[in-house]
């Protein structure tokens, strides 16, 4: 009967529009709005097979991130609040991709195939973002849900990361925290109000203050609600807050890494602090103006390399035993290799794009700390490390100050949202160590030099031309063009380049970093000629 269910339902109220074909990459579906209703009634349907298989609940999301506001998408979250196992990627392109009429079929045989007990009840929570088309999109995911009879739990307008938090929430009992808006604030709110308590040196540059762009998305209500549990420890400001601009439109973190400038409605004023966040609050970066009046961003790579830095010297402060790893892909600037691995003295590993690939990665670690060079990332620890730090806390046989640095420790994994990369949760950490350290982000930003970089698009007919090997560092195919790449990088001082199609967009990504901005500019542009 749901088979059927599931055809009717879809035929009078999600019929399918679009021809083309549409596949869940890496960060599941994204379109324009206006041709995914049926997609996104599909995932419903998926989510709660997914549910009933994993006898948990799981997680939709509504958004396409930096996406402009035209677009939209949909991401499934699996019971600890990270990606859906990859596994089941392709029965959501199947499912998406099929006839209408087919639904019914195309439903029982990933039953038949997977091993799902018909009888289990699924559970499905939705959040979405701001976008104008997220409503109604969210409506056609409990649709679906409902036909195969899930309980749908729909929080409305939520973060990518909060609705992941909510979900990992759910499925531990409450044991990660209150699985509600509230219960997210509380728990870093709380964590972060007794890491700002404490004492740092008089003479530190560090000021209690700055000024976050919104991305005219979710990010800026989210971070309104948080400053009321947070209160007067740290003063935030918020532009870009979607009353007045257009969503992701000349703002957010990926327009200000991207164009290395700041955004809309941002005028920068010397020694303060600025962040960016994206359109669904999964990424933050930060910048400011140095005192020669120049620009300086402060991404992914910095926030990862502030942060492990600092987690090493809460580690080795409590006497306890734990082994450290950084990851990050083929985008961090080569600086920050360098810094992190000669300086910090903490091992790294480079994996493809997407963060399920970091995620994976750090989940091999102690503490993992994982960041793609545009913001997004977070830090995991494991059992051991969660046991380790707890017992810690209270071992009589240990100094006052290794308990105190263990304690610390402690509510520093608390202001840490493991699901995913959060850019409230990640806003909270970096002023963390900054208030810790007595930096302002010049000294911060003093740890390295970036090396100058660029970033371009290439238009291509079929970008799927191009493959990749070694954390998508090298081009396998088509044959010849690593070989040229390579001649082309050879010709610079500090040259590094490479060349990848794009997963989320229809476009081949090219990446150059050199000695000075004008050769990475040149590099970047001989080896985009070299893609056509
Ligand atoms: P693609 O389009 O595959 O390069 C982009 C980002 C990823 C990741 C995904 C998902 C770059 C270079 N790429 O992937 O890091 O964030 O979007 O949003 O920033
Ligand atoms: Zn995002």
């Amino acid at each position: 009967a749901v088979y059927t269910k599931a055809v009717n339902v879809g035929k009078e109220k999600h019929p399918r529009i679009l021809d083309e074909r549409i596949a869940y990459g890496t960060a599941g579906f994204r379109k324009r709005a206006d041709t995914l209703d049926h997609v996104i009634y599909r995932m419903g349907l998926l989510a709660a097979l997914r549910s009933m298989h994993k006898k948990a609940c799981i997680g939709v999301m509504i958004t396409a991130s930096h996406n402009p506001e035209e677009d939209n998408g949909v991401k499934l979250v699996d019971p600890m609040g990270e990606m859906l196992e990859s596994s089941w990627e392709s029965y959501a392109t199947n499912l998406a991709n099929v006839n209408d009429d087919d639904l019914g079929s195309t439903l029982k045989t990933i039953i038949q195939q997977v091993g799902i007990d018909p009888e289990v009840k699924g559970h499905v929570v939705v959040g979405r973002d701001t976008r104008p088309s997220s409503e109604s999109l969210s409506k056609a995911i409990c649709d679906g849900a409902e036909v195969m009879v899930a309980d749908v739990q729909d929080y409305d307008l939520l973060s990518t990361p909060q609705l992941h938090y909510m979900v990992r929430c759910i499925n531990t009992q409450g044991a990660y925290g209150e699985p509600t808006e509230d219960g997210f604030y509380s728990k870093l709110s709380s964590a972060f109000s007794k890491l700002m308590q404490k004492v740092r040196e008089p003479s530190a540059g560090y000021v209690a203050s700055l000024t976050v762009d919104g991305a005219n998305g979710i990010g800026a209500p989210k971070m309104k609600e948080m400053m009321k549990h947070i209160g007067t420890i740290l003063n935030v400001r918020i532009v870009n807050d979607g009353s007045t601009g257009k969503l992701n439109h000349q703002c957010g973190a990926d327009f200000v890494k991207v164009q290395q400038m700041p955004p809309q409605g941002v005028m920068l004023s010397p020694g303060h602090r600025y962040a960016s966040f994206d359109g669904d609050a999964d990424r933050i970066v930060y910048y400011f103006q140095d005192n020669a009046g120049h620009f300086r961003l402060l991404d992914g790579d910095k926030i990862a390399t502030l942060v492990a830095g600092y987690l090493k010297t809460l580690v080795s402060a409590s006497g306890i035993e734990l082994n450290m790893g950084l990851v990050q892909t083929a985008y961090a600037n080569g600086s920050s290799t360098k810094y992190i691995t000669e300086k910090l003295l903490v091992p790294v590993a480079c994996v493809p794009t997407g963060v399920k690939h970091l995620h994976h990665q750090a989940l091999c670690y102690d503490i993992g700390v994982y960041f793609e060079a545009n913001g997004h990332g977070t830090v995991l620890f494991s059992d051991t490390a969660m046991q380790k730090i707890e017992a810690a806390g209270s071992d009589e046989s240990l100094t006052a100050e290794q308990r105190e640095s263990a304690v610390c420790l402690k509510n520093v994994v608390d202001v840490i949202n493991q699901t995913v990369g959060d850019a409230i949760s990640d806003l909270l950490l970096v002023e963390t160590v900054l208030h810790a350290n007595g930096w302002n982000a010049q000294q911060w930003n003093a740890a390295y030099t970036d090396l100058p970089n660029r970033q371009l698009k290439v238009k291509v007919a079929d970008r799927s031309a191009i493959s990749t090997a070694d954390a998508e560092r090298k081009a396998v195919r088509p044959e010849g063009l690593q070989a040229a790449v390579d001649a082309t990088v050879a010709k610079y001082f500090s040259g590094r380049s490479f060349v990848r199609p794009s997963g989320t967009e229809d476009v081949v990504r090219v990446y150059a970093e050199a000695d000075t901005q004008t050769h990475a500019d040149q590099l970047a542009h001989e080896v985009s000629l070299l893609v056509f």
